[in-house]
């Protein structure tokens, strides 16, 4: 494990200790806008900010602070402004309606929350239901209140609380599969851990380098990416609120951003819609949140001349634990352990399966699941590896190989069918947007895979084109794995994050 001393502040760790190495000229953040903040600039506000928070709003050390905010520079500095405060983030996704952020709030019992101005109702709603006593501060508004008007009346160095490596410094909502909130609890050394493990043995960020990514802030994919790594390596982060996919490539191209982290979807869309080449000037690309298909990954190599770098992590480890880059990489396979981790797959017994068994993968390294007081620890923690949820095929040479989300293996008529093998195949019909595959119950087969499907604008969705599109999967891979079952649908429903929420669909077939 890694040795971090006893006391240890992150936020100290990373924006004072870059400052200090790096001069505070070089920028740190970049939004399309051309806003540009320098890595002193980013300091003076985290700073501002851990002021207001003790010396306006009572603040102590452990008291915890809702954020809530779309990826821009404020956010930024708030997150920063906190843990030095010595307070615990509580991430949330802006995204959110009022009714999933009232359990987390309830939950975490912020005293504080900083909110971007446009996304106060549901905040307010909150704290009228489960909240009485939080102080909500907005930032980007013209009240005098708002967070920088705060801000810009606190001046001085604000030196960082002296907390210790194993105090909380982040709670990380993470829906899982069901919908019902679990929280992540992260310490002051997690966060740097990721970056001594795959932020520097697998990502290697230089200080020239320009980050994107579209996973928000409080998907910790985005925290990572945006904040831990691109400030420790002194390069710089570029910050979109929102983009669609085809706008993301047309900003890397402009603004020459060099390194993008986003989900195989956004990576596809970007393909499909013929515009990959505005991906060119990336010197390194990143896939994670679900699998990245190998069709898509060999095209991206074949189209931009780079190795993606797949990867996937978990809210509960914080960030990435297995993944493959430079010349260590098995296309298909997602990779193996990051440097700092073990990972076996486990049988139905937990204990661990032979190479080329599927199974449930197990993982652990620097970052364990802590789910604040929920019963939940106990089916992720089993024989102290933490098991994803992942269903994953060891091969002899220590590579994993991705199988399906462990609820997302179809079983029909005694075949093992991964949901994400058929839906790979569905999405390369021509006319097919997006898929997502499920498996429905069936009288005679016990399951079928059912394909709910987008159409491309302008493509009627009928028996024909369900038929067509069952012959292209016969096609592509064993025709035992064809959809029988067909849906159209106008869109798939995801998570704030952007992530795929089968469970939906699941609840569909069976209604
Ligand atoms: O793979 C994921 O879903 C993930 C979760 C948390 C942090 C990072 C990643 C890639």
């Amino acid at each position: 494990l890694l040795q971090y001393p006893e006391r240890l502040n992150a936020a100290a760790e990373l924006i004072d200790r870059p400052v200090a190495a790096f001069g505070p000229d070089r920028p740190a953040l970049r939004t399309p806008d051309g806003d540009v903040w320098t890595y002193g600039e980013l300091q003076r506000r985290a700073d501002q900010i851990a002021r207001v928070l003790t010396e306006d709003l009572g603040l102590v050390p452990g008291n915890r602070v809702l954020l809530r905010s779309p990826n821009n520079p404020w956010a930024v500095a708030a997150w920063l402004g906190v843990l030095k405060a010595g307070g615990i983030v509580v991430g949330s996704m802006a995204a959110l309606r009022a009714r999933e952020l009232a359990p987390i709030v309830a939950k975490t019992r912020p005293s504080v929350a900083l909110v971007d101005h446009r996304y106060l109702d549901e905040v307010f709603t909150v704290r009228d239901t489960v909240a009485p006593d939080l102080a909500v501060v907005a930032h980007g508004g013209d009240a005098d209140e708002d967070l920088s008007h705060r801000a810009e009346r606190k001046s001085g160095p604000f030196r960082a609380v002296d907390t210790a490596a194993d105090d909380v410094a982040l709670f990380g909502p993470t829906s899982g599969t069901t919908g019902v909130p679990k929280i992540t609890v992260h310490f002051h050394r997690d966060l740097l851990s990721i970056d001594n493990t795959f932020g520097q043995s697998t990502l290697r960020l230089r200080p020239d380098d320009l980050v994107a990514c579209t996973a928000p802030f409080a998907f910790t994919f985005g925290l990572g990416m945006l904040v831990v790594f691109t400030l420790r390596a002194g390069a710089c982060a570029f910050l979109t609120e929102a983009a669609t996919p085809v706008q993301l490539a047309r900003l890397v191209a402009d603004h020459g951003v060099t390194v993008l982290a986003t989900a195989p979807t956004a990576y596809q869309q970007i393909v499909k819609s013929g515009e990959v080449q505005r991906l060119s000037g990336l010197r390194s690309a990143v896939s994670a949140g679900e699998h990245i298909p190998l069709g898509l990954w060999e095209t991206l190599r074949d189209e931009l001349g780079i190795k993606v770098i797949d990867g996937i992590g978990a809210t509960e480890l914080l960030h990435i634990f297995i993944s493959a880059t430079g010349e260590d990489i098995r296309p298909g396979a997602t990779g193996r352990p990051v440097p700092g981790y073990r990972a076996t797959v486990l049988g139905p017994d937990g204990e661990e399966a032979a190479p080329g068994v599927a199974g449930r993968l197990g993982v652990i390294g620097p970052v364990g699941c802590r789910y604040l007081d929920d019963e939940r620890q106990a089916n992720y923690v089993v024989n102290g590896w933490n098991v994803t949820g992942d269903t994953f095929v060891r091969d002899e040479d220590g590579y994993f190989w991705y199988q399906a989300r462990s609820d997302d293996m179809i079983v029909s008529s005694g075949y093992n069918i991964a949901g994400p093998e058929v839906e790979a195949a569905v999405v390369t019909h021509p006319d097919v947007a997006e898929t997502a595959v499920v498996a429905a119950p069936d009288p005679e087969r016990g399951s079928v895979v059912c394909a709910f499907v987008v159409l491309r604008d302008g493509v009627v969705g009928d028996p024909a084109k369900a038929r067509e599109i069952q012959d292209h999967v016969k096609q592509l891979i064993a025709p035992y794995k064809y959809p029988r079952d067909v849906r159209f649908i106008d869109a798939l429903p995801r998570n704030p994050s952007g992530k795929l929420q089968h469970f939906k669909l699941r609840r569909i077939v069976r209604e």
